[in-house]
């Protein structure tokens, strides 16, 4: 099943090409060993050239971009699937908000059963830069996906539009630091002393922590030292093609 017969609109558009799952490392920041990827969606033009998929950021959210942002999902835990085998990589599969009202958490089991990941492999992101319209329904549905043995991550955590109250009430299992936070994490910045205090608000809560957007060794070894758990960015590795990711695993 590919994009173009799913998505004519999408393929018309980007001409030759096709959305394609890319994966990013998330490593350990303790030996920069990988712990796991996140997928993401990219758009590979005819031109050869690799372009984020902006096409619908959330202000135009449409079911077109759900329904791409599924055949990603799915496509992105097949090609997992045949990788992983035995070995213990997880990988972090993207939700907003709006999906998961409209089912979404039914379509994470169902994708995750069919492609034959074991859900002890899957972190589900969050994201906040969508509203969340009803959180008490959120919260169960990110129970059951969490009963199913699954962790959730708030992703973009600072960048959007809930953190205190998501943290709250929402079952959390992991932060991932938004990238404008990690940008000036090493030096002395009101966004340092909030990085510092949202790694002390995760140990208190037993949540663990990812810096997005890791650049540079001086930001990598400020988390570090603030006791940030995994780290994830440029320095390791940007979003690649399945087989160039997967390589980077040990
Ligand atoms: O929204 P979310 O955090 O899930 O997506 C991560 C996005 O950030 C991806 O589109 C990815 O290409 C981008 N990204 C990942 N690492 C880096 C990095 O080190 N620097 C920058 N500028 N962007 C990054
Ligand atoms: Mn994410």
């Amino acid at each position: 099943m590919s994009a173009a017969t799913l998505f004519p609109e999408v393929t018309r558009r980007a001409g030759e090409g096709a959305i394609e799952p890319f994966f990013q490392p998330v490593v350990r920041l303790e030996d920069e060993t990988v712990s796991g990827f996140e997928a993401l969606a990219r758009w590979r033009t005819s031109a050869g050239e690799i372009a984020r998929i902006d096409l619908f950021p959330a202000h135009a959210w449409t079911s077109e971009a759900m329904r791409i942002g599924r055949w990603a999902t799915r496509a992105a835990l097949a090609r997992f699937a045949a990788w992983r085998g035995a070995r213990s990589e997880t990988l972090g599969i993207n939700i907003t908000g709006r999906d998961l009202s409209d089912g979404g958490a039914d379509f994470v089991l169902e994708a995750v059963a069919e492609a034959g990941v074991a859900p002890s492999a899957v972190t589900v992101e969050l994201t906040e830069h969508h509203w969340l319209s009803d959180i008490s329904r959120a919260a169960e549905d990110l129970a059951r996906l969490r009963g199913a043995g699954m962790r959730i991550a708030l992703d973009d955590f600072g960048a959007g539009h809930a953190s205190l109250s998501w943290l709250a009430r929402l079952p959390a299992d992991i932060v991932k630091l938004d990238q404008s936070f990690i940008r000036f994490v090493d030096r002395d910045t009101t966004e340092r002393r909030i990085v510092r205090a949202v790694l002390d608000l995760c140990a208190e809560l037993s949540i663990a922590a990812v810096g997005e957007g890791v650049e540079s060794e001086s930001q990598r070894d400020a988390l570090r030292a603030m006791g940030c758990t995994y780290g994830q960015g440029r320095l390791w590795a940007m979003p690649l093609p399945a087989e160039e990711a997967f390589a980077l695993a040990s």
